[in-house]
């Protein structure tokens, strides 16, 4: 969404003069320089040459925003999207969907699967789930290099009855690149890098609202200190480890692995509502 997409003009008024009044206020309260001024601008113009585009942000502030948008709504919970989602995933073929990986892809096995409601309770077939998460090497495809394309990025759809499935593995903590603009201001800050391990989705269907969603994982490190400061109770999922061998072999595999659950409840879009 665009500024000049926010409908009511009155609103972006309210909302840039009191945010251009809190930063006079504060170049004020704080000396500011000129110098220090334009470091700040080159901060910003930087991140963005740097290709870090929305990570500076998002690392900051992103989190109190979902906050927001949280209150009050009976759906599950939305979580930030970060800076790498890209869309246009491969759609993958049901019912096993296993995430586009390459043929000697690292990392445990996971098998995240779940159930899609409404807010009534009802189960949501249909639905379009769109993860996106990183390698075992804490690693994007499409952001870092030498990674194929759409590389643990897919969308999978939600069967009759609300359940899904899909294979992948298991992403580790996320440590934000040290040497960009981003990294600096952490270092400065003496703040770490790391974000813990995640799992990013977004869920659609046309009748319904889309939501953002993130989740991380039970024990983990990093859930009390996210670099984002974006984790919160109703998004941390238990890991267990699955060793019955006619369950490996149901999801196609040789070797133990991990299971995730985690059930959506999706609210009605506006014009839907009853
Ligand atoms: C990520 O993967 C992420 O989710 C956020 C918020 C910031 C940087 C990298
Ligand atoms: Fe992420």
């Amino acid at each position: 969404m665009a500024v000049t997409d926010v409908a009511d003009q009155g609103r972006i008024r309210t909302v840039v003069e009191e945010l251009e009044q809190v930063l006079l206020e504060f170049i004020r309260k704080h000396q500011i320089t000129h110098s220090e001024y334009r470091a700040a601008t080159d901060l910003i113009i930087d991140s963005i040459k740097a290709g870090e585009e929305s990570l500076l942000f998002d690392v900051f502030f992103e989190a109190e925003a979902t906050d927001v948008g949280n209150l009050g709504r009976e759906c599950s919970p939305e979580a930030i999207e970060g800076p790498f989602y890209l869309p246009g995933a491969p759609v993958l073929t049901g019912p096993l969907n296993v995430m586009p990986q390459r043929p000697d892809e690292k990392g445990e096995p996971l098998l995240f699967h779940g159930r899609v409601t409404g807010t009534d309770g009802k189960p949501l077939g249909g639905v379009e789930l769109d993860l996106w998460h990183a390698d075992a090497d804490g690693l994007y495809s499409n952001i870092h290099p030498n990674i194929p394309d759409y590389n643990l990025r897919g969308r999978f759809t939600s069967e009759p009855d609300g359940t899904f499935r899909v294979l992948t593995i298991l992403p580790p903590p996320y440590e934000i690149p040290k040497d960009g603009p981003t990294g600096t201001v952490l270092r400065a800050l003496g703040r770490h890098f790391f974000r813990p391990a995640h799992l990013h989705i977004k869920l659609r269907r046309r009748d319904y609202e889309e939501m953002t969603s993130q989740l991380y994982f039970q024990g983990g490190e990093y859930l009390d200190n996210d670099v984002a400061g974006a984790v919160r109770d109703g998004l941390v999922i238990a890991l267990h480890t699955v060793d019955d061998t006619t369950l490996i072999a149901e999801q196609g595999l040789n070797r133990p692995y991990t299971d995730a659950r985690y059930d959506f409840v999706l609210a009605p879009a506006p014009a839907h509502q009853a």
